[in-house]
């Protein structure tokens, strides 16, 4: 039987691709590739798992679920920019994002960068939008947050430590700030953006922040075991990707066993952050341990 967890993160799949679907109706001007991809690229069956956080997060101060999730499909888009990103030829030149093309395969780069780019903007359009929440504090916060947590004190930053960074300069610390910044601070912001919602008080504030980090972190490692594993989603690409190209992982640097044991202990603590929101919090709870059972 379908537990609680999994009911929600489906739930939270199908009401994402219906609102994106709605942001992104079909267009048959010449800019209908444009739209075509961007469709393509949000509408391919990610777990939906940042979107859920916003969502659940919120639901702790019973944000009205029309605003959470529309700040969750801004999420979901900025993500979808950046595994569009990710994948050009220029970065890390994959053929294969969620068992199909990637967007510059189906496609083509032009259309990838552009598709990308498109993505970010209606993001940040979406969170200005008075729809979003009425109060323009609330909106001014959430954009500003967005944009400090992907831009390059974030995600680019992290993303751009990993494309440079040579063999010599990675260790633990490194890959952790690395990582935190990669992946991390997307995962950071959705908690964060239920709390702005919420108006939650400094104390609630923090506990979400601290609970983000770990998971966020818990996550990463776990994705770097699927990798060293071959996750199915990596069925027909190189197994072990980061590793192959001679990139350090927390896998590589830590080894598997104390890989695992690490994350499992970040994901305790990121449950203890919790305490403070009693039952209500169960969700998260589970998010936390669903970010290193995951099998992709
Ligand atoms: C190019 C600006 C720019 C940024 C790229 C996030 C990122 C930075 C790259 C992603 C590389 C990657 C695959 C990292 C591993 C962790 C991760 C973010 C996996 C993908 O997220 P999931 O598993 O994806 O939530 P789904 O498919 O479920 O949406």
């Amino acid at each position: 039987m379908e537990d609680d967890f999994s009911k929600a993160l489906r739930q939270t799949a199908e009401l994402m691709d219906r609102e994106l679907r709605e942001f992104l109706p079909l267009n048959e001007g010449l800019e209908r590739q444009l739209y075509e991809a961007m469709r393509y690229s949000v509408l391919s069956g990610g777990k939906r798992l940042r979107a859920l956080l916003v969502i659940q997060a919120a639901d702790l101060f019973s944000v009205p679920r029309l605003h959470s999730t529309r700040v969750a499909s801004a999420i979901e888009m900025v993500h979808s920019y950046s595994l569009i990103h990710d994948d050009l030829p220029c970065m890390d030149d994959d053929d294969l994002r969620r068992g199909l093309p990637t967007v510059h395969r189906k496609f083509d780069e032009a259309t990838a960068v552009l598709a990308g780019d498109a993505l970010q903007s209606l993001a940040f359009e979406i969170i200005a939008n008075a729809k979003t929440h009425s109060s323009a504090e609330v909106r001014i916060k959430l954009a500003g947050s967005l944009a400090q947590a992907i831009g390059a004190r974030g995600m680019v930053g992290g993303q751009t430590m990993d494309m440079y960074a040579g063999d010599d300069d990675i260790d633990i610390v490194t890959i952790t700030r690395l990582q935190q910044m990669k992946t991390g601070a997307l995962i950071t912001f959705a908690c964060e953006a239920g709390a702005i919602l919420g108006h939650a008080s400094p104390p609630q504030q923090q506990a979400l922040k601290a609970y983000a980090h770990d998971l966020g972190l818990a996550f990463q490692i776990a994705d770097d075991i699927l990798d060293a594993e071959g996750s199915p989603e990596e069925m027909g690409k190189a197994t072990g990707k980061d590793a192959a190209a001679g990139k350090a992982t927390f896998v590589s640097l830590m080894g598997l066993e104390e890989a695992r044991i690490h994350a499992a202990m970040l994901v305790d603590q990121a449950i203890k952050h919790l305490e403070i929101f009693g039952p209500k919090a169960d969700l998260l709870r589970h998010a936390a341990r669903f970010a290193i059972e995951r099998r992709n």
